[in-house]
């Protein structure tokens, strides 16, 4: 069932998320909706912390019992692992340890044929731009969830515009608290709403 999905996660049901997950695929059910009902399960885990409702222990099972949930759905969500369409490197801004959103992305772009590496969380400018400058990607994708991290993406665009890497690299950013309005201020290249987006506008950006 797919409520009860939405429910486990939003309760950080750690326990029995895994078991939900393996059974409804069972029954047949398409991996892609499973996906929507679990992260309308975290969306609503946000929306009680953000209401007072829900406190930080609360978030975290949330993040836990997603993730738990992930193992079991990501190889069903997997479609062609081929070909080269482009490398980018992904991570998270400096003071920002949310990694699911950004999860996701690189789990699409690598199920569409990108070349994916992934900063992980809490990148400084400095690994940023060193990590530009090693792998020499198409395209760098940025996440934020915190209003309070969002501006250490401009500070990045900065960094290899200084350094010379700006021209041959593009910029895409993501997360919550961001915006077509904020990349266009901080001179990214795109902004995408969602994953699916995300890997659209990246095929663009490496087309051009
Ligand atoms: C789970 C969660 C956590 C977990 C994270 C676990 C983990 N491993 O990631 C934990 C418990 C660690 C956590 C901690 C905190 N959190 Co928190 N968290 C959330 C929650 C509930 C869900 C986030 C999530 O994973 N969403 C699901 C994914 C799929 O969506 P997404 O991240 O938005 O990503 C999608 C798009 O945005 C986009 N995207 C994202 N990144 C990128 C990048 C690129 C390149 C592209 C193209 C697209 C893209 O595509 C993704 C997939 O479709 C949100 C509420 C919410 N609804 O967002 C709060 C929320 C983000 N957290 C919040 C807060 C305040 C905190 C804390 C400060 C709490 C505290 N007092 O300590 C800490 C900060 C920790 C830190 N330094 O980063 C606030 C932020 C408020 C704000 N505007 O600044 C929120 C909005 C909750 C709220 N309503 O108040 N959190």
């Amino acid at each position: 069932m797919l409520t009860s999905i939405s429910d486990a996660i939003c309760n950080g049901n750690t326990y029995d998320i895994a078991e939900l997950v393996q059974s409804d695929l069972d029954a047949g059910n398409d991996p892609h909706e499973l996906l929507k009902a679990m992260t309308d399960g975290l969306d609503r885990c946000g929306q009680k912390f953000g209401c007072g409702e829900y406190f930080l222990p609360e978030l975290i099972v949330a993040g836990e019992a997603f993730t738990e949930g992930m193992n079991i759905l990501e190889p069903h969500l997997v479609g062609s692992t081929m070909g080269q369409e482009g490398k980018v490197v992904l991570g998270t801004v400096a003071g920002d340890v949310h990694t699911i959103g950004k999860n996701l992305v690189g789990f699409l772009l690598k199920s569409s044929g990108f070349e994916v590496i992934d900063l992980e969380t809490d990148n400084s400018v400095e690994k940023f731009v060193q990590a530009v400058k090693k792998f020499q990607p198409d395209v760098l994708g940025m996440s934020a969830l915190l209003t309070t991290t969002m501006e250490g993406m401009g500070n990045v665009i900065k960094a290899l515009d200084k350094e010379g890497l700006r021209e041959r690299t593009k910029v895409i950013i993501g997360g919550g608290p961001v915006s077509e309005k904020f990349a266009e201020q901080i001179g990214a290249d795109a902004y995408a709403a969602d994953a699916v987006e995300g890997v659209r506008k990246i095929k663009e950006l490496v087309a051009k």
